[in-house]
């Protein structure tokens, strides 16, 4: 059986029933903001490539309410970082606040400092409850600033002109709080997400596209979390992204979205390593991929869309280098079974999840045979597709 998740109206109340407790008052703001998980389009972000991500039914709800002072206490009680960790900071000079510890804070800190707003931000009491699970690919960190923007326009009443400027401040927020050099894509979904949709998004010019996926009929997509954290994601996740920059630069392009498959000849006659070729190789051909998916997508051509899925994990596992053994082990598996249109790894890499799109009477086969294939403790999620950040009513 799939992991059935607690509803945000679930999350919602229990966030709201644990800010009474803990504070003694009810909260007056309630909001929510998703993971998400990425269809295909992987490690395209940074290239100025496109991405179809979708929001997901996990959430990171944040209940809270301004106290008055100028000092935040916050509540997390995430399984993410742990049962109940509390923090506290001063924000009355917020601009110049930097991270430290404990992390997970750094994103809530991050957030507050580059608030685009000029006026007072007053301190205020909140609780954090998120079902997105960490390290998992499933953005934890983007749903979690694009909460702490989405309370902070609810606290203040300013609320952003262009939902783009509000994921870029969260992107930024990654960047320099929580010193992850990431993509646009976490934080663009995470705020932009629509029930029933995928977005397509162009990471160059930032331009965006609802999907429906009303074509999906008897299908649906599986999310598998291997449980195997993110491993050597970072400096690992920095090494391609600079492969791909030095790639681009020889070639004299702003970015490898201007390449294309004859540049990677030109490559070897300008004395480009050969991993750089193959790390520019998958950049190159994943963007074009993330295209005719869409396309396909469009068009009801399942199939396609399956096959290209598989063509960008062996992408991935071949070229870019970023599967690991339970990855693999987990795509093969679903592969394996009857009625399994397509399946990848989706996120960084390394661990974290793998998305299959298969027939919706194929699931219970497909988790029976994975289960009894996979050594690790696997967990299954029905991927719906949701809207992106919003208020939640507080009664
Ligand atoms: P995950 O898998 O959520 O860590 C990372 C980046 C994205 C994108 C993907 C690969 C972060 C926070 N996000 O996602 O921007 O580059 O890898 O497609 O590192």
């Amino acid at each position: 059986m799939a992991t059935i998740l607690p509803s945000v109206n679930d999350v919602r109340v229990e966030a709201l029933q644990n800010f009474t407790e803990e504070f003694g008052e009810n909260a007056n703001i309630c909001v929510c903001a998703p993971g998400r998980v990425n269809l295909i389009g992987e490690h395209t972000d940074y290239n100025d490539g496109f991405v179809l991500p979708m929001a997901l039914p996990m959430v990171t709800v944040i209940a809270g309410k301004a106290n008055q002072s100028s000092i935040c206490k916050i509540v997390s009680l995430s399984d993410a970082v742990g049962t109940r960790n509390l923090v506290e900071f001063d924000i009355s000079n917020r601009r110049a606040l930097k991270p430290g510890e404990p992390k997970w804070a750094n994103y809530v800190k991050g957030c507050v400092a580059k608030f685009s707003y000029d006026g007072l931000v007053p301190g205020f009491n909140a609780v954090i409850l998120s079902t997105v699970p960490v390290g998992a690919g499933l953005s934890s960190s983007a749903a979690l600033e694009v909460a702490t923007y989405t309370f902070l326009e609810a606290m203040t009443g300013f609320v952003s002109e262009r939902l783009e400027d509000k994921a870029l401040v969260c992107q930024s927020v990654e960047h320099q709080f929580a010193g992850v050099p990431c993509g646009i894509m976490d934080q663009f979904i995470s705020v932009m997400g629509k029930e029933g949709h995928a977005l397509l998004l162009d990471c160059r010019d930032l331009a965006t596209k609802q999907i429906p996926m009303e074509h999906l009929d008897d299908n649906l997509f599986l999310i598998i979390n291997s449980n195997a954290p993110h491993k050597l994601s970072s400096s690992a996740y920095c090494e391609r992204r600079d492969s791909c920059f030095e790639a681009a630069k020889l070639l004299n392009k702003k970015s490898l979205r201007d390449a294309t498959l004859e540049d990677l000849e030109v490559l070897k006659t300008r004395h480009c390593p050969q991993i750089t070729i193959k790390r520019a190789r998958h950049v190159i051909t994943e963007i074009q991929r993330t295209l005719e998916a869409t396309a396909a997508l469009e068009s009801g051509n399942l199939l396609k869309f399956g096959t290209l899925m598989n063509e960008s994990h062996d992408s991935l596992r071949e070229d870019y280098e970023v599967s690991s053994q339970e990855l693999d082990t987990l795509v093969s598996a679903a592969r394996e079974v009857d009625g399994v249109v397509g399946s990848r790894l989706t996120g960084a890499g390394f661990g974290g999840c793998t998305v299959t799109l298969l027939r919706k009477d194929a699931v219970e086969t497909a988790i029976k045979h994975i289960k009894k294939t996979y050594k690790g403790n696997a967990t299954f999620y029905i991927a719906k597709p949701t809207n992106g950040a919003r208020q939640l009513e507080i009664k």
